[in-house]
């Protein structure tokens, strides 16, 4: 049995795991960079290795230095969060051959999910369906044409080796179909060192839903139910809820059953996410397995009741799963906001620096997973969100509610955050209706990047000239009253100015 678990990691997840980590008495072992050595992660492990310099590449992306660091410290199995090595093959496999247990997939089902084509050929023999498209990785130029005109357009050129969209690129007609089969290639070829790209037809405004799934080391599967993610920038994930509100319980239980073979098709060990987009019409295709936790797992947490890290480690143990499919139900509903050191009104330039103040939401309802303390500095090295909101609610315009509260009340000073942006996002019609898709952000954009009525600004504005007008009386009245402490701020001034007559 697991006895002492290294996170290799950093951040809001590194804090995450380890926290189920203490809960089952389990021993932890961070490691950090140079970048991180006063890191909350760090503070709240057993023990501490240091594994290299600040650039992920050589530190928490150095195989040798964790593995490394798990014999010193004597750990007995990796936890590798998301992202860094989280969906690498040769890490699952070294942690096998090492006698450390990785808390994870086998190497086998990375290998065959991370390659595009691999996986659309492995769905399509489970009975999954995938987009239409083709099936073969495509080298000349001639089949592309054909395949392109079986198809139709507008299509879509993907690299095998890609996801989370990187190296696609959309074709619109005929004439450039060449041109972007070429780009896509030598593009795909500098990005992953391998040029297959292969073709598919073009979903219009699609939703992005996935499934989480959890599979013992004895052939069990269940999956957890959907999450809705089609609140995007860029392929980065901005808001998530559970349920969607696209979803019918019909459609629940079929695509439920599709995400159960996929995962069986690679004999999946551990918590997966089958992602999926669904056109309006409830046409629903795979689109890629995400083989790790995934940063907005704890909505499904909230929501299904099951903490999933616990789970992982469980059946990282041999453990069979603890419940079958038809136990687990939703209940209420779930959001998750992403936090982020980055400045929605300059293109979401990303905003390093100390964090001067900060006042988390608490409550009834709010989970908040972070990892940032007065005083720390976001490095520049790594990505920069500094925490996941979550709020549960009875029904889906409760937990809307609560996420607005929350919003209100989380205050951050010395770094530019993306707070208001996300309060935008809750309040703009769409997403209070539950009618959104994949182009949310770029439908919404005069609502979200400029106030509707200038609102809180015109309010601060007015507030500055009464103030002005107030001290510039007082001093001509009663000059006596600047050496008095007089409220420093606005809403303790606002007070104050009903009761002074002047
Ligand atoms: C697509 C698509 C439309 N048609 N494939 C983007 C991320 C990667 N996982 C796949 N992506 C897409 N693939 C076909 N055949 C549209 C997208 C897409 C998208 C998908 C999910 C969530 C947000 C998105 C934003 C833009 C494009």
């Amino acid at each position: 049995m697991i006895k002492k678990v290294l996170v290799a990691n950093r951040g809001e997840i590194a804090i995450r795991v380890m926290r189920s980590c203490r809960e089952l008495d389990l021993a932890t072992v961070a490691v950090f960079s140079d970048a991180d050595r006063t890191a909350m992660h760090v503070r709240y492990a057993d023990e501490a290795y240091h594994i290299g310099p600040s650039p992920s590449r050589e530190s928490y992306l150095n195989i040798d230095a964790i593995i490394g660091a798990a014999k010193k410290s004597g750990a007995d199995a990796i936890h590798p969060g998301y992202g860094f090595l989280s969906e690498n093959a040769e890490f699952s496999e070294r942690c096998r051959q090492e006698g450390i247990k990785f808390i994870g997939p086998g190497a086998y089902a990375i290998t065959t999910m991370g390659d595009k084509i691999t996986a659309r050929k492995t769905m399509i023999q489970s009975g999954v369906p995938v987009v239409p498209g083709t099936t073969e990785k495509l080298t000349d130029e001639n089949s592309a044409i054909k395949i392109a005109m079986e198809i139709g357009f507008p299509l879509m050129i993907k690299a095998s080796s890609g996801g989370g969209g990187k190296g696609m690129r959309l074709v619109k007609s005929m004439e450039s179909l060449i041109t972007m089969f070429r780009m896509a290639r030598s593009e795909a070829m500098n990005a992953f060192g391998d040029d297959s790209v292969y073709i598919e037809k073009y979903i219009d405004s699609p939703h992005h839903i996935e499934f989480q799934i959890l599979a013992d080391q004895h052939g069990n599967v269940v999956h957890l139910f959907e999450r809705e993610c089609s609140i995007q920038r860029r392929h980065q994930k901005v808001v998530e809820e559970t349920p969607s509100p696209l979803m019918t319980p019909e459609l629940r239980m079929e695509m439920g059953e599709k995400a159960v073979a996929a995962a069986k098709a690679v004999n999946y060990e551990g918590a997966g996410t089958i992602e999926f987009i669904v056109n309006d019409q409830l046409d629903y295709y795979f689109l890629e397995m995400n083989t790790r936790l995934q940063v907005e797992h704890p909505v499904t947490e909230r929501v299904v009741g099951i903490d999933l890290v616990k789970e992982q480690i469980n059946i990282a143990n041999g453990l069979p799963l603890p419940f079958k499919q038809e136990e687990l139900r939703q209940h209420g509903h779930a959001i998750q906001c992403r936090i982020y050191a980055e400045d929605p009104d300059n293109n979401f330039m990303p905003n390093p620096g100390v964090i001067k103040h900060i006042t988390e939401p608490f409550g009834l309802g709010v989970r908040y997973d972070g990892y940032v303390y007065v005083g720390y500095e976001i490095p520049i090295y790594y990505d920069p969100m500094i925490c996941k909101l979550i709020t549960w609610g009875k029904t889906r315009p409760e937990s809307i509610a609560r996420m607005r509260r929350a919003l209100y009340e989380y205050k951050i000073t010395g770094v530019k955050t993306s707070i208001k942006f996300l309060e935008r996002i809750m309040e703009t019609p769409g997403f209070i209706e539950g009618k959104y898709n994949t182009h949310f952000i770029e439908e919404n954009r005069a609502q979200l990047f400029t106030p509707k009525h200038c609102g809180t600004q015109c309010e601060d504005i007015a507030m500055i000239a009464a103030f002005i007008d107030y001290l510039d009386k007082l001093a001509r009245i009663q000059p006596q009253a600047f050496t008095s402490n007089l409220g420093n701020n606005w809403k303790d001034f606002g007070r104050k100015r009903n009761v002074l007559r002047l």
